[in-house]
């Protein structure tokens, strides 16, 4: 999420405005969802950290600064809480991009809720939808909301936030529609196709190839014409699409995908929508936030690929080396976002880093102590990467929490910092109690362990011993 203040008269956004779609005859400009904070052209990434409070308080890495500092945003301080879905983006037009989140209200509808000069809400959406943030699909510069639902609708209310604060663009509906079955198996994204602001819904799907472990990958999107374009994706992969965002380069529209190949390996891929074409392809490990902005100053964009402390920003359309940007710790955000809500969380929302259980750290399914109350119950060890807290929570692969163990002074640490089940805040559950749950919570027995950092340690089989001191 992010904020902004709305920096601009009215008068003055409107001058803007003229002179941006003058520009747009000449020079190719970049989409709604780049986020320029500090108004100099390149993108800034947004560094969201979570208060002891869990409230959510927004940062932003400044390029006028040359990215050295990580400073408050003015009007990012406490707004959202811990589980909310960050949505930042020019939801009141103009240059300068406004926080924003999405979250599920206590009447099980999604509220839309951005910070100008004042905060404001607006519902659109249900549980069981997926919330699309940072389009434009009529390209007028007000970013768009957006949902999917389960019967392949795909719901635009377009210039949603155009009316608030002196605004004049009325807000208005259009429905696009998907097969229900699209819709079902797709990941919901937008993308551009002729001109580089204006958006038009998609999705992308995953195809399993006969006798092979791979997948041939398919966009989905409806065209200007208002007829459904099918566009095979080149190449075929391991791992099923996690994430699909669009991307521009100098004078084309593209779109990255992130695949999960293995718990912590994934790809990115970048393809050409006018033919489907791979133009670049990235490895990585953990799973790590992508921004997709200017970065670089280029004109045109590179993705960012999240990494301890830091965003690794990467041209895909030139080669170069990559640019580190610190960023330290906390979640970042761009400003195409998409959250399903046919689950109340996700790891992600808990955990925007996940790195797997190394050598230094251990998990026992089982306490050897004697005697009540650490006997039998699981615990972990860390030499490296402790928590910092007094409590550490373990969550199911979809971001639920399943059980908490609490940290024991043991007055040495010959067997590194050690929580148990069964000791402090621990709620006594065993190994196989935490993979019950796990599979009830997330449809596997996976469990994640949050440590210092918001990084979650995992997959971890609770029945078993994981990693080594
Ligand atoms: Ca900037
Ligand atoms: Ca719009």
């Amino acid at each position: 999420m992010k904020c902004s203040n709305a920096r601009c008269l009215c008068g003055v956004n409107l001058i803007r405005k003229v002179l941006i779609t003058v520009l747009l005859s000449f020079l190719p400009v970049l989409p709604a969802w780049a986020l320029d904070w500090d108004g100099d052209g390149i993108d800034d990434p947004l560094v969201i950290q979570v208060g002891e409070d869990k409230n959510l308080d927004w940062n932003v890495v400044e390029s006028e600064k040359n990215f050295s500092d990580v400073e408050p945003l003015p009007e990012g301080s406490s707004f959202g809480i811990l589980g909310d879905h960050l949505a930042p983006a020019t939801w009141l037009g103009g240059e300068v991009p406004q926080l924003g989140y999405v979250t599920l209200s206590d009447e099980e509808e999604i509220d839309w809720v951005i910070r100008g000069d004042s905060t404001h809400t607006i519902s659109f959406g249900q549980e069981g939808d997926t919330a699309i943030a940072g389009g434009d699909f009529n390209g007028n510069g007000f970013a768009d909301v957006a949902v999917l639902q389960d019967d392949g609708s795909y719901i635009v209310r377009r210039d949603a936030f155009g009316n608030v604060e002196g605004g004049e663009i009325t807000p208005s509906t259009v429905v696009y529609q998907f097969r229900t079955r699209q819709a079902k198996r797709g990941q919901a994204t937008f993308v551009g196709i002729d001109e580089f602001t204006q958006h038009y819904p998609a999705l992308v799907m995953s195809r399993s190839l006969r006798r092979t472990n791979k997948n041939r990958h398919v966009l989905v999107y409806v065209n200007a014409s208002g007829e459904t374009v099918r566009q095979r994706l080149a190449g075929v992969c391991r791992g099923t699409i996690t994430y699909a965002a669009p991307i521009v380069s100098e004078s084309e529209n593209y779109l990255l995908t992130v695949h999960q190949m293995k718990p912590t390996k994934h790809q990115i891929r970048v393809h050409r929508i006018s033919d489907g074409a791979l133009v670049s392809r990235t490895g990585y490990r953990t799973k790590g936030v992508v921004l997709v902005g200017d970065f670089m100053g280029k004109g045109y964009q590179q993705f960012g690929v999240r990494q301890p402390g830091a965003l690794r920003v990467i041209d895909p359309f030139e080669s170069s080396d990559p640019e580190i940007i610190n960023t330290g710790s906390g979640v970042l955000a761009d400003g195409v976002n998409v959250k399903s809500f046919s689950d109340n969380s996700g790891l992600g929302a808990v955990c925007p880093t996940i790195a797997p259980v190394v050598g230094g750290m251990l998990w026992k399914p089982a306490s050897e102590h004697s005697g009540a109350p650490r006997e039998g119950k699981p615990g972990m060890f860390f030499k490296v990467g402790a928590p910092g807290d007094s409590c550490v929570s373990v969550y199911a692969n979809n971001g639920q929490k399943v059980s908490q163990m609490g940290h024991y002074n043991a007055g040495t640490l010959e067997y590194g910092k050690r929580y148990y089940m069964g000791w402090g805040c621990g709620d006594g559950k065993s190994g196989s109690q935490i993979a019950t749950a796990a599979k009830a919570a997330a449809g596997n027995t996976d469990v994640y362990v949050k440590t210092s950092g918001n990084i979650c340690r995992g997959p971890i089989n609770p029945t078993q011993r994981n990693g080594a001191l």
